[in-house]
């Protein structure tokens, strides 16, 4: 039977999602488990000897040691008898930066830290090059386990070309908007919606970490990446903030939420604004190819359309190229810990196949 060794950091939300569904991989590969990271302990053996699965968390409790350097790190893992994936449920920008050391030196990445993918353009060419001798997947960067960056790779390998691309990409904002702006129209208040979604877990502790459109735009960055466009950054494209410019400097979270209903009757205006024209608002990454612009945005939509009838916090994205002149339709659900979990696994998987 095949095997390969598996180093995964983090053992958070998703981290620890994975490592279960990663237990139970139906897989004609073995993967061993012979290393394992938070931000303060480690597990490992010098020997690549591998770790119980199931056990990931009692060994995490008991360990005494500290993490490896990244150089450190990277030293291990080329050394390995076995094929070496290294799987980052982090969203640290200093681990992502290092991809591609891990990569030049044979060793493979799985995460859906969207940081390497969407930061400098010369790290995602770094990360892409083709003298690195690892694999770097990334499915869940984009749309947590939705299958969206395998297919549209696979699109663009086969000969298609991407002439659009448009997506509702936040779990949260997709809640937000599902709620305020519905195809019957209702009185919710924006604050008020905000402050729901805050109490059900689906915001940032500071939701404006989710309003402010950064979220989207790292995404919009990573799918427009794909289809060919050279983006330096998530900030070199136009971006709309949902926070009210005099709310941007506000000290804390509290106070965010506080103020924050002195502010409904600005997008209570767009709201019923959208409503006279029997549209709904939504708020949306753009990526046109043709034209080369990439945006993050509000926009308004015909009830009819697939987007103004999107449930709870999914996500949903259309593609259109030249071979789907109507476009293809991708959607579910888009953030939560077991569907992440599924996206970076079956990056782990592929990878494992493929080398
Ligand atoms: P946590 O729960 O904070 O866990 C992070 C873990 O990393 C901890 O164990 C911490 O100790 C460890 N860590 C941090 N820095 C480290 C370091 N330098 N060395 C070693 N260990 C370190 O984070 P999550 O929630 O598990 O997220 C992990 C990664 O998955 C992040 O990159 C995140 O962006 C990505 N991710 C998470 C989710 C989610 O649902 N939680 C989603 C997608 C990607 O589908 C999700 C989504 O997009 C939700 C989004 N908010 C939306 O659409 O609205």
């Amino acid at each position: 039977m095949k095997s390969v060794n598996v180093a995964v950091i983090g053992a958070g939300v998703v981290g620890s999602a994975f490592l279960q569904q990663l237990a139970g991989a139906k897989s004609a590969i073995s993967y061993n488990l012979i290393y394992l990271s938070t931000s303060k302990k480690a597990v490992y053996n010098k020997d690549y000897s591998p770790f119980e699965l199931t056990k990931w968390s009692q060994l995490l409790q008991s360990t005494a040691s500290s993490p490896l350097s990244v150089e450190d790190l990277v030293d291990y893992l080329k050394k390995s008898p076995l094929p070496a994936i290294l799987v980052d449920n982090t969203s640290n920008e200093t681990l992502a930066k290092s991809y591609p050391l891990f990569l030049k030196n044979g060793v493979s990445v799985a995460t859906p830290n969207k940081k390497a993918f969407s930061s400098s353009l010369s790290l995602w060419n770094d990360i892409f090059s083709a003298e690195n001798t690892g694999l770097c997947y990334h499915e869940a960067s984009v749309g947590a386990g939705l299958p969206l960056i395998s297919p549209l790779k696979e699109m663009i390998a086969t000969g298609d070309e991407v002439e659009k691309i448009e997506g509702i990409l936040s779990g949260t904002l997709s809640y937000i908007f599902n709620e305020y702006s519905t195809i019957s129209p209702n009185t919710s208040k924006f604050s008020d919606i905000v402050k729901v979604a805050k109490e059900l877990g689906y915001t940032e502790p500071d939701p404006r970490d989710d309003l402010n459109g950064l979220d989207v735009a790292r995404k919009v960055t990573i799918l427009a990446r794909i289809a060919g466009l050279q983006i330096e950054s998530p900030t070199s494209f136009p971006v709309q903030s949902l926070i009210p410019k005099q709310l941007e400097s506000v000290q804390s979270a509290d106070e965010y939420m506080q103020k924050l209903p002195e502010f409904d009757h600005e997008m209570e205006k767009l709201k019923s604004e959208a409503a006279s024209e029997g549209k709904v608002l939504r708020f949306i990454g753009k990526v046109d190819v043709a034209n080369k612009k990439t945006s993050v945005e509000i926009a308004k939509y015909d009830a009819s359309h697939p987007f103004a009838s999107l449930k709870g916090s999914d996500n949903v994205i259309s593609i259109q190229t030249k071979r789907y002149p109507n476009p293809l339709i991708i959607q579910g659900a888009g953030a939560g810990a077991e569907v992440t979990a599924m996206g970076v696994l079956g990056d782990v998987i592929k990878i494992a196949e493929r080398i």
